[in-house]
């Protein structure tokens, strides 16, 4: 494995887990996983940023909303849903009478995880006239208790959206900076918490990845630091990435400032391009421990017991499909 990174401030790099099937182990298990899902009225639903064989076994790959979307639209009893806790909470909220099952328990959000509600509490009566704007990677609870939701791909038209100046943005506090950066004209209290995975990633890192290919396109994620934002010639979500790239049909490299998941569908979309994971290093630390847990054998297990499944109690969800379905009332820019 090629690395390539600046000495200080990173941790060492890890191994990606080895897969723990060959290919041909792989391709049966696809096989059965996709006959199953037909035998259980199911449909699969996996994040950008999933190992490539889950990616590729689902009917749908996309960001949290664009897959609550299509489970909205899916005539199909149950879902799986191959991402992380929020995501299917949030899919199941939206999506009530579905029967939501996330494959790997162990699938958390360390973003969401850095805000409780008794924290958004405390935030609030220290921001009282300040409307709550929650990104998507947050649990329910807390979203029943904020007044609108957001995304990666619409934060900065959410936050244009809302009628007052004062908005409390939260959890993210890289995504909330890059929100205010964009509308000087309103005040924004941000609450403190990042996503390790891109939090890690420093400007000095994409700079030294772009000595070795000077001529590349950088396109970052907005929950990653000002520093490497700066860098960036594209600042977007992941589902927008995919989208981004054909503006640039002279580039031939583009160096990628998020979780590493997201080469596979862009490695699909554009096999005559190359991408760079923007710290050198495509199995060191754009690589999120959450996303990576959920393997085939976990989504077949899923559907062949019915694990595990999300429910949501119906006060909460009710708060929290108020806070989402204002979200995507808003028109995107
Ligand atoms: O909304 C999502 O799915 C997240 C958390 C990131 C992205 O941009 O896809």
């Amino acid at each position: 494995m090629k690395t390539s990174h600046v000495d200080g401030g990173l941790p060492a790099p890890v191994q990606l887990p080895a897969s723990e099937v060959d290919a041909t182990q792989a391709a049966q298990l696809s096989r059965e996983i996709r006959r199953l899902a037909e035998e259980r009225n199911a449909v699969i639903l996996a994040h950008n940023y999933q190992v490539p064989e889950v990616q590729d076994v689902a009917d749908f790959v996309g960001d949290s909303l664009g897959l609550a979307l299509e489970a909205q639209k899916t005539d199909s009893e149950r879902i799986v849903f191959c991402g992380v806790h929020f995501m299917a909470e949030a899919a199941k909220v939206l999506n009530p009478d579905k029967k939501v099952l996330l494959p790997h328990l162990s699938a958390g959000c360390s973003l969401a995880d850095s805000i409780t509600p008794e924290s958004l509490e405390d935030w609030k009566e220290r921001y009282p006239d300040h409307t709550v704007m929650t990104y998507i990677n947050s649990s329910a609870e807390v979203k029943a208790l904020s007044d609108i939701c957001c995304t990666s791909a619409n934060a900065v038209s959410v936050a244009r959206s809302l009628p007052t100046d004062k908005i409390l943005i939260t959890p993210d506090r890289n995504l909330g900076q890059w929100v205010a950066r964009q509308l000087p004209e309103k005040d924004f209290a941000i609450y403190d918490g990042v996503c390790p995975t891109h939090d890690v990633l420093r400007g000095a890192n994409v700079e030294k990845t772009r000595e070795e290919h000077p001529e590349a396109i950088v396109i970052a994620h907005p929950e990653c630091r000002e520093d490497v934002l700066a860098l960036a010639d594209e600042i977007c979500s992941t589902t927008a990435m995919m989208e981004r790239v054909a503006r640039y049909p002279e580039a031939k490299t583009f160096l990628m400032a998020t979780e590493n998941g997201i080469i596979h569908q862009l490695r699909k979309q554009y096999p005559d391009k190359t991408f760079v994971m923007a710290d050198g290093c495509i199995g060191c630390r754009l690589h999120c421990p959450y996303m990576k847990v959920t393997a085939l054998t976990h989504v077949q297990r899923a559907l062949e017991e019915d694990v595990f499944e999300i429910l949501v109690p119906e006060d909460v969800a009710e708060g929290a499909r108020r806070a989402l379905q204002r979200m995507m009332a808003v028109p995107r820019d």
